[in-house]
């Protein structure tokens, strides 16, 4: 049976993952605006991915005859700086997500939550993944570096590292 704080903290993080989804909405609105394509097509992506952590959890609560409570969602900015800062607002935001996750795996050890715990295995390595994309994300904008032609190279980039990352789910 699953406790009411494990089912207070899967709520939290039901919100976690829309908040998620609905800032790289606003950030593929962004890029679009500026021009940048690929980076529209890659935050669309990612917005839909953070839809689908979302859901996992809805249904994994009402498996398990919890209540899956439908978030409230506060605003998220629609103005961004630049390209190189909202890439890095992306892994940080995907930082915060991987600790929630861990947390949410403590939790589970400590209640000895066994269904929860192998539940949240996916995440702990979904997590791993984005990380890792968004660092090289970041890798290639560094290599790319300053200069007019830059958001040329970074939309380019970016799509390709895009079109890839939707090859490896199968979505091509
Ligand atoms: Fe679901 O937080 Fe990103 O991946």
């Amino acid at each position: 049976m699953i406790s009411d704080q494990m089912v207070n903290a899967l709520n939290e993080q039901i919100a976690l993952e829309a908040h998620a989804s609905f800032l790289y909405l606003s950030m593929a609105s962004w890029c679009d605006k500026q021009g940048l394509e690929g980076c529209a097509q890659f935050m669309h992506r990612q917005s839909e991915e953070e839809k689908e952590h979302m859901m996992r959890i809805f249904h994994y609560l009402s498996e398990v005859d919890a209540h899956a409570l439908t978030p409230a969602i506060s605003q998220v900015p629609h103005e961004f700086e630049s390209v190189q800062s909202l890439m890095k607002e992306v892994y940080e935001h995907e930082q915060k997500v991987t600790a929630s996750i861990h947390k949410l795996v403590t939790l589970a050890d400590k209640e000895s939550d066994h269904n929860t715990r192998n539940f949240l295995q996916w995440y702990v390595v979904e997590q791993r993944e984005e990380e890792a994309l968004m660092r090289t994300v970041l890798d290639k904008i560094q290599l790319i570096g300053e200069g007019p032609m830059t958001l040329y190279y970074i939309d380019k980039e970016i799509a390709a590292i895009n079109k890839a990352a939707l090859a490896a789910e199968g979505g091509e």
